[in-house]
């Protein structure tokens, strides 16, 4: 809990620990409520430090002895630790600690969930599990002992021996407390096995509680995947005998990346055809092999302090998307992946929660598990392969491994690997890590006498901290179309450097047509007068997929922006050419799929505020339904014959094939359903098995008012499935009527499933709703005065999710006055509560700015 006043932790003040720990044995005796942990850990004084304060971090601990070299000692004690005075040479220190797994509800360090023992250490858990230099900088082997009567008890490493009441384990790979784990209850696995490139049997197993075995398989289809595809591309092999993978049914996040013993929430592993979307199928792909891809971008190569955080974070995410663009489809993936980027890290880089890629200071390093470390850090890594090449990409990363291996690292690390593979100065890209703020990229163009000009100019507009900002290095993709719509200038990419600066293009028979940041080359906001008509010239011609699903949803912001602000008609010559791309059967159905799925209501209040005017959250959820209105009725007649023509009858498989379908069918069919008062997707619905068809039958008949029938079966079909009965809470509350939303989810945490102490169950309604734009925006504040009373609940419980979830007040200052004091009403409300926890204070602080 808070202290006085918050410390606020700085990137400029780093120094090493004093000492290095040399191997570090663990023992646990399992009780709920009170756990022993006894730990003997070799200190030796750190040659590379000059500060030998012993300082050993221990939060919510019940120290019972301790012990330097064999002798009782008397350390001092505060809130967050002790200090001991300590011999000048190698020593053993030794303690005893009592802690209460049962009582943890912040869910982090050692607590159990479901039965279940479990821990999550990242960032700073450890700290609660025993006294320890609870830092990523020190590294250290472990061997840990488990007693209990679990059937189970999993540790990181190597099983090393196990009997009545006892397991054993040992880690050989030096590795930070972070990436701690221990696992112990009465689980069953789904097992398995894989052989390395160099012949090794690695033994397998992903570990559940009894009744869920059978939605292991696609999860253990994933990591052999992963584990294939790190040796194939990256050279990288896996360095123990056995890789455990453990679901959780309460969990802050999705996953942890604990050495050889990673840890889910549930919903992030658990899959089967009945109970799983296809989404959700891709998800679980996406994070085993996120998880497993941190073996050696985070756990080899870790992080010399949490500033790096994007070190190990914005790689790996990188590493997942190539992933799966390598396993499903590229554009699909990339397009998906900008849609992501635009609706949560373009709002945070550009409101009050802006920090730049690895941030200078926190109170609350969980709060800086961000959208902007994480995707806009993938972003950043995407920019330095396009502007290297994918060779010298490659020649880079062996050397990072050859080099770092065994190492906590930093970005200076990572950036001269850059500049040594290839003779490159990469000081003013490094901005890109300092910086925040979304830069915007002013594009004109002249055409003389046969030679076409671009001219960029750009600019990164003030953040907190952040006044002032010189030119970045940005790699903006370039193709040219003639008239005709063929390309006469095939991609490439030209890297602008300077505020301003221009590129000619000689040799053309007549004035291009350009196609603008190809494939979204640079995490930028492309500023350009487009007409309608050369839009829809790239809708219909472009080469580059991503520019040309741009066009479109170019084409469709501007029509909702003069639907909205001058009540005009939608844009039919738009929607002419989206229709001749959906029903283009030679298209990717997941393409087209996206191809019609519109801006969301947030994003429209994103652009009209950045027009100028005020959004008014009524009239974008009004235009929205027009619009789709308006698209059912021109496509009326070929409506349900596309959807039948990309049904698929074929056994269900989550593969990109299929799934593409499916999505491409789901929008149809929401069309369909404004059109024939749900009949389509009641009968869809009846006729489902599989949950992908279940729930977006399901959704449309919500969101056309037909649903409380199919909701009511649902209910009843699903509700022994705390993970199904998730997207039902989720459900109802994300696509209800604004006027009612409210109310809908006053009732659902009234529904006795709902459980607030459970994250998934929490975010399911808190996070449904504040989706709901125009329902958690309602006039009267009543959707602001809901939320804040369960997060001033929830605080005392779990801190991080709390603050996480504050974030939904982030874009506050877009609206108007009257909202804009409502919201402020509850965030000082929020600020006010007593013994309020470090991680919400920080957050409401930094929001009201
Ligand atoms: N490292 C985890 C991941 O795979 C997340 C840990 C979050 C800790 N607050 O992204």
């Amino acid at each position: 809990m808070k202290d006085a006043a918050p410390k606020t932790i700085y990137l400029k003040d780093y120094t090493p620990f004093g000492y290095v720990v040399e191997s570090v044995h663990l023992t646990f005796r399992l009780a709920p409520t009170a756990t022993r942990v006894i730990s003997r850990i070799a200190f030796a004084p750190n040659p590379d430090a000059s500060d030998r304060t012993f300082f050993l971090h221990g939060e919510e601990l019940s120290l019972i002895w301790a012990k330097i070299d064999g002798q009782d000692v008397t350390p001092d004690l505060t809130d967050e630790g002790l200090r001991c005075t300590v011999p000048d040479t190698p020593f053993v220190w030794e303690a005893e600690v009592e802690i209460s797994p049962q009582t943890n509800t912040a869910l982090e360090g050692l607590y159990i969930s479901n039965g279940m023992y479990c821990t999550q250490c990242e960032a700073e858990g450890f700290r609660k599990i025993t006294y320890y230099p609870d830092r990523p900088d020190v590294m250290s082997t472990f061997i840990v002992r488990i007693e209990g009567e679990e059937k189970v008890k999993l540790s990181n490493g190597n099983p090393a021996g196990s009997g009545e009441g006892w397991a054993e384990w040992h880690d050989p790979w030096p590795k930070p407390a972070y990436l701690f784990a221990l696992v112990a209850g009465d689980l069953v696995n789904h097992p398995d096995s894989f052989t390395t490139m160099s012949g090794k049997q690695v033994e397998l197993n992903i570990w559940v509680r009894p009744g869920d075995v059978d939605k292991c398989a696609f999860g253990m289809e994933a990591l052999k995947k992963s584990m294939t595809w790190d040796e194939e591309v990256y050279g990288r092999e896996y360095d123990l005998d056995i890789f455990n993978i453990v679901a959780v049914d309460d969990f802050n996040m999705g996953a942890m990346e604990n050495k050889g013993l990673n840890v889910f929430n549930s919903s992030c592993v658990l899959a089967s055809p009945e109970t799983s979307t296809d989404m959700n199928f891709e998800r679980i792909e996406a994070i085993i092999a996120h998880e497993y891809f941190h073996n050696w971008t985070g756990n080899r190569i870790t992080c010399r302090d949490w500033f790096q955080l994007c070190l190990k974070e914005g790689l790996t995410v990188f590493r997942d998307a190539q992933f799966t663009a390598d396993m499903r489809s590229e554009p699909v993936k990339r397009i998906s992946d900008v849609i992501d980027l635009r609706a949560r890290q373009f709002p945070e880089d550009q409101g009050p929660l802006s920090h730049p890629v690895r941030p200078e200071s926190f109170q609350e390093i969980n709060n800086f598990y961000t959208a902007t470390v994480y995707e806009k850090g993938a972003e950043v890594i995407g920019m330095l392969k396009t502007l290297v090449g994918d060779d010298a990409y490659i020649r880079a990363l062996d050397l990072y491994f050859d080099r770092h291996d065994g190492q906590a690292c930093t970005i200076e690390d990572w950036l001269r690997v850059f500049e040594d593979a290839t003779g490159r100065d990469l000081a003013q890209f490094k901005l890109w890590y300092s910086q925040s703020g979304t830069p915007r990229v002013a594009v004109s163009e002249d055409w003389a006498d046969g030679v076409y000009t671009l001219t960029f100019k750009q600019h990164t507009p003030p953040t907190p901290g952040q006044d002032v900002k010189g030119p970045k290095v940005i790699p903006i993709a370039v193709g040219l179309l003639n008239p005709n719509g063929d390309e006469v200038v095939p991609t490439q990419v030209l890297e602008m450097t300077q505020a301003e600066q221009s590129f000619r293009f000689d040799g053309l028979a007549s004035r291009p047509v350009p196609s603008i940041l190809r494939g979204f080359s640079a995490p930028v906001v492309l500023e350009r007068e487009v007409s309608r008509e050369e839009r829809a010239f790239l809708l219909a011609h472009d080469t580059d997929e991503f520019n040309r699903w741009e066009a479109s949803r170019n084409l469709a912001r501007d029509c909702l922006v003069t639907m909205i602000r001058d009540g005009a008609g939608p844009d039919t010559a738009w929607l002419d050419g989206l229709e001749r791309v959906v029903r283009d059967d030679t298209l990717d159905p997941a393409f087209r799929a996206l191809m019609l799925s519109l801006p969301t209501q947030s994003e429209m209040a994103q652009v009209l505020f950045e027009m100028g005017s005020t959004p008014d959250p009524d009239a974008i959820w009004q235009a929205a339904e027009d619009l789709r209105g308006h698209m059912a009725e021109a496509w009326r007649g070929f409506l349900p014959e596309l959807r039948a023509s990309v049904a698929v009858d074929a056994p269900y498989l989550p593969d990109a094939d299929q799934s593409g379908k499916r999505s491409l069918g789901s929008a149809l069919l929401a069309l369909q359903t404004r059109l024939d008062d749900g009949a389509a997707a009641q009968a869809q619905y009846d006729a489902a098995d599989n949950m992908t068809l279940q729930l977006s039958a399901l959704s449309h008949l919500i969101s056309a008012g037909k649903g409380d029938a199919a909701i009511k079966a649902f209910e009843t079909q699903w509700h022994h499935d705390r993970l199904v009965m998730d997207k039902w809470f989720g459900l109802q509350v994300g696509m209800a009527k604004p006027d009612v939303a409210v109310d809908v989810a006053e009732g659902l945490v009234e529904h006795p499933a709902f459980d607030m102490g459970n994250p998934n169950r929490f975010r399911a309604v808190m996070g449904g709703f504040a989706m709901n734009h125009a329902g958690f925006h309602r006039k009267d504040g009543a959707g602001y005065a809901f939320l804040a009373d369960w997060l001033i609940r929830l605080d005392d419980k779990n801190p991080q999710t709390t603050a996480r979830m504050c974030s939904v007040f982030q874009t506050w200052k877009r609206y108007d006055a009257d909202r804009q004091a409502l919201i402020r009403t509850q965030l000082e409300r929020i600020k006010a509560k007593p013994k309020l926890s470090r991680d919400t204070d920080e957050m409401v602080s930094r929001i009201l700015g």
